[in-house]
């Protein structure tokens, strides 16, 4: 697969610049009919192929695919997204993607769907995963951390989703604590994060990642149409949804990284500038009850912190934040 994505990334050069077949063979010390096998297997996922005689190959167009070597062509990562699992449809990414941890999967293994039939949210709340029109996505991940620095990871996630959205679009997102990535007060994508660990010790976070990319508002569910949105509809055209996928994982490796190394200082400076609720009044809903109060900041362990109204401060692990 590594000579694949090599090959499709040179194709994409276009007809001015083929790709010699003879070189690629020659440099990844494979035979030509190997290479040629490589491209035949590219055409039959869609990928539509042109041939010069003694030049090579060159790409015409590429499929709406998240297949692994659509991605993998412009990944960056060192680990993140080189070994990767795709599915048509299934359940959940999630669920997949715990069975593959605990079967030993290595540091960074991506499950990706084109659909999910039972995508889930926290609180076992439904996540809508339209087929071929999002990143349902979950990242395996075993960063050096203690359990309790786990949850951090979700906002280490939103940083890196957000990057990405920034880098390859011209909408604005903001982060609302703790999960949710927002463009004009809807909702973009989400995220998920489940733990496998010792008491002492983080076996794997699993990161699950769901990102509205190329639906219309009627591919929502009409019960969250009025809170939902994609890029698509904020840009009014669709996006590359493996060139996106990439660069997420591009950026989830890069901040994890710094997470492990420097702590949680450097990742919360860059989470507040993105923050939408810092120094909002915010109604809370937790599972015991719902309050008012001013979102302050969030301290070192990921807590959103707020101001009650007799002055006191609270740290909250989890919750539903609303702006009011
Ligand atoms: P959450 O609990 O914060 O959000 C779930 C809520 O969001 C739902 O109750 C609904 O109101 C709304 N919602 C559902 N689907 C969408 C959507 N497509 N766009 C916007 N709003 C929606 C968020 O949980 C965490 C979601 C993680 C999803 C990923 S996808 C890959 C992986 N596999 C899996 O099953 N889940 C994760």
């Amino acid at each position: 697969t590594n000579v694949k994505s090599e090959l499709l990334k040179r194709m994409s050069a276009g007809k001015d610049n083929p790709v010699s077949g003879q070189q690629i063979a020659d440099e990844y010390g494979v035979s030509r009919t190997a290479v040629w096998k490589y491209v035949k297997e590219l055409e039959s996922e869609g990928y539509e192929i042109g041939t010069i005689r003694k030049r090579g190959y060159y790409l015409i167009s590429s499929p709406d695919t998240v297949a692994p070597s659509a991605i993998q062509q412009f990944l960056q990562t060192e680990n993140y997204g080189r070994s990767m699992r795709h599915v048509e449809t299934c359940p959940s990414t999630q669920i997949l993607a715990h069975e593959e941890a605990q079967n030993g999967a290595p540091n960074g293994t991506v499950i990706i769907a084109d659909e999910q039939t039972a995508g889930k949210g926290r609180l076992s709340r439904p996540w809508s995963s339209a087929a071929g029109k999002g990143i349902w996505m979950s990242v395996i991940t075993r960063p050096e951390l203690t359990p309790q620095q786990a949850p951090q990871m979700t906002l280490v996630a939103a940083v890196a989703i957000v990057r990405a959205i920034e880098e390859l679009t011209e909408v604005t997102p903001a982060i609302k604590w703790p999960n949710d990535i927002l463009v004009n007060g809807r909702k973009l994508t989400g995220i998920l994060t489940e733990l496998q660990a010792d008491p002492d010790r983080v076996k794997a976070i699993i990161l699950g990642i769901g990102m509205n990319v190329n639906q219309q508002l009627e591919d929502f569910p009409e019960e969250i149409r009025a809170i939902a949105t994609s890029l698509c509809i904020e840009e009014g055209q669709p996006l590359s949804r493996p060139k996106l996928a990439a660069k997420v994982l591009d950026y989830l490796e890069l901040y994890v990284a710094l997470y492990v190394k420097k702590g949680f200082a450097p990742i919360k400076i860059l989470w507040e500038s993105y923050a939408d609720s810092i120094g909002k009044r915010v109604r809370i809903s937790t599972l015991q009850d719902t309050y008012e109060a001013t979102a302050k900041g969030i301290s070192e362990d990921g807590r959103l912190e707020v101001v009650l109204d007799d002055g006191s401060i609270r740290g909250i692990y989890s919750a539903d934040i609303h702006i009011i």
